[in-house]
């Protein structure tokens, strides 16, 4: 499995609790190294076009509004495998569902209040990674 880069956002229910380093330490003892990082307000149509393939859903005004409640850090993480890696550390977007010792499970308030976002695919990492970087700021 070669060395892969995925995209991860550090959301507002979890800078307003100071949990940054601690998903940080997560992602760090599971081969997942952070090669980029910055701390940011998003605006609300940089929410809305983040999230953009949601549109339609029930919940989408409410996640715009929330992932726009305060700061959030984004990142990206490198390593073996590194999406399904993070998705998998990150657990079941319900933390009701995720599985004992996953980010979700440890720190996730709520379904929408979820603490991280991963990327789902490589294609959607390469995507959202330019999305919020410029290659000059990613230091593997
Ligand atoms: P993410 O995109 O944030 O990594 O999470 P995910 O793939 O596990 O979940 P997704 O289905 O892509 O949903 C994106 C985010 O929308 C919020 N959500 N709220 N109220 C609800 O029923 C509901 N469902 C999803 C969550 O913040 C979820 O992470
Ligand atoms: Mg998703």
């Amino acid at each position: 499995m070669a060395t892969e880069r995925t995209f991860s956002i550090i959301k507002p229910d979890a800078t307003r609790r100071n949990l940054t380093g601690k998903i940080n330490a997560v992602f760090e003892a599971n081969g997942l190294a952070i090669v980029a990082q910055k701390r940011i307000q998003m605006t609300r149509a940089q929410a809305e076009e983040f999230y953009g393939v949601h549109r339609a859903r029930p919940f989408f005004n409410d996640l715009v509004g929330f992932m726009i409640s305060g700061p959030v850090v984004v990142q990206v993480l490198e390593g073996e495998n590194a999406v399904a890696k993070n998705r998998e550390l990150m657990g079941a977007t319900n933390p009701a569902n995720a599985a004992e010792g996953t980010i979700r499970k440890l720190f996730a308030e709520s379904i929408e209040a979820n603490s991280v976002h991963g990327s789902d695919s490589a294609e959607n990492a390469a995507i959202e990674i330019a999305y919020f970087f410029a290659g000059s700021e990613i230091v593997g």
